[in-house]
């Protein structure tokens, strides 16, 4: 790499350093201390934040009712890779810059598409290499890598579940090349989104053979990260709709049941996305539970929707009660793993100024810090814990026990109500109560 310094592409915005809650620097973190040190691990390693390359690099704010409003400076001029290459260099300053460890992209977001899949393969691959040296020369590392199976015109009809396999063939080379792209800059998942992997309309579409070859397609991705030695681990993302209408991985638990259907479960993990979860009608608590349930919880795409708007708004979460509910299960679940905290958000189309995008992303680990800290608290003091092993303690012994052990039959609990136990005595589920012990961690 060229010792030459890149002159600053954000010169007027600094490190920036954790000052604590009483600060009033709006360009400090104030929960956010990566180099604190909680459990023998620093908050940098408990938390895995990335930066997801396609909104903070790649956003111009357009809308489909108008273009970009986002103009950075070095979007302009030369030829597709000098800019590429330039735009790259500037997410680096940026994720040293917000203290991001990690970082995470599309194929197509940090490499222009070629006019063939052999030219897109070696800009790919040049920018695979500077992005090597940038990595090196700053310590951020890839949290996962990904492929755009949804922006190019030929996925229109989908790509594992187009009905033209031409279309599943070359999404296929497109996959294998992204896969050896992530294996090379040490990526640690590999993610799979079907974007549009679903359907417009029943009246043009074979379900249950697109729904085959979706699993054929994982199958062949994991066959593929065997023969090259990929070792990170795939991941799932589910979303209910948009693009599509339907979309085949709409949740957690459908999820699951695909996985396990193909013979995939032992592969996959789940990457869950707030705004994905409250689009597919549940708290984005839900997902994780179901995930964790499952062992299957992996890492999260960290924004938040707006719940008056039905789409994906993809926005900076600064709701802590929401991100504290979450921590707990995440907590309780043994953690992410080699999953992490993906900003999978963007500006607002009128957020405009560089300042932005650092405002946006202290506020988004601010948050999740807050959060993390609050929900540690809470598990310490377990008394949410013990009120819900208490709830079920009936099922720790004796008959409870049995019905858990299935060593019991209908015959046989008919046989107990009508001979010893009788009518059951209701008990409160105490909501209300709970909900004030839980502000009273919130607001102290
Ligand atoms: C789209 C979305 C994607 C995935 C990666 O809603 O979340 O950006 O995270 O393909
Ligand atoms: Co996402």
């Amino acid at each position: 790499m060229k010792t030459r310094r890149a002159p600053a592409r954000f010169p007027r915005l600094p490190v920036i350093a954790h000052e604590g809650p009483g600060t009033d620097n709006p360009l400090a973190f104030r929960h956010y201390n990566p180099d604190e040190v909680v459990d023998g691990r620093t908050m940098a390693e408990h938390l895995r934040f990335s930066i997801a390359y396609w909104h903070a690099f790649r956003g111009t704010g357009s809308d489909p009712f108008g273009p970009g409003t986002i103009n950075r400076p070095w979007e302009t001029g030369r030829d597709p890779l000098s800019i590429a290459k330039a735009r790259m260099d500037a997410a680096f300053e940026f994720f040293v810059k917000i203290r991001a460890p990690f970082y995470c992209f599309h194929d197509r977001d940090i490499a222009p598409e070629g006019r063939t899949l052999r030219e897109s393969n070696r800009l790919l691959d040049a920018m695979a290499d500077h992005a090597r040296d940038l990595q090196k020369a700053t310590g951020v590392r890839l949290l996962w890598g990904t492929a755009n199976l949804f922006s190019n015109p030929r996925y229109m009809c989908g790509a594992a579940t187009n009905p033209d396999a031409h279309v599943f063939a070359y999404a296929a080379a497109q996959v294998k090349k992204a896969l050896e792209v992530t294996k090379r800059l040490g990526g640690e998942n590999y993610v799979f989104w079907g974007g549009r992997e679903g359907y417009e309309t029943l009246l043009n579409t074979n379900l249950k053979r697109e729904q085959e070859h979706l699993a054929t397609f994982l199958h062949l991705a994991v066959d593929h990260a065997k023969a090259i030695g990929f070792k990170g681990q795939f991941l799932i993302e589910p979303k209910p709709k948009e693009p599509t209408k339907h979309q085949y991985d709409f949740d957690v638990a459908s999820g699951i049941a695909f996985l396990r259907t193909f013979g995939l479960d032992r592969h996959f993990k789940f990457n869950i996305e707030t705004n994905h979860a409250t689009l597919a009608g549940h708290t984005f608590q839900h997902e994780i539970e179901v995930a964790a349930a499952a062992g299957m919880l992996g890492s999260i795409d960290a924004n938040a929707g707006d719940l008056l708007l039905g789409w994906d708004t993809d926005q900076f979460n600064t709701d802590v009660r929401e991100l504290t509910l979450a921590m707990i299960s995440i907590l309780r679940a043994g953690g992410l793993g080699s999953g992490g905290f993906n900003f999978d958000a963007k500006l607002r189309r009128t957020s405009i100024d560089p300042a932005d995008l650092f405002h946006a992303h202290i506020g988004g680990m601010d948050a999740y810090a807050l959060a993390f800290k609050l929900a540690r608290q809470i598990l310490t003091e377990g008394k949410f814990e013990a009120f819900v092993q208490e709830r079920y303690a009936s099922y720790d012994t004796g008959y409870g026990r049995a019905i858990e052990k299935r060593r019991t039959s209908f015959r046989d609990l008919e046989k107990l109500v009508l001979t010893q136990l009788g009518e059951p005595k209701p008990r409160s589920g105490r909501q209300e109560y709970l909900e004030n012990l839980l502000m009273s961690y919130l607001h102290r």
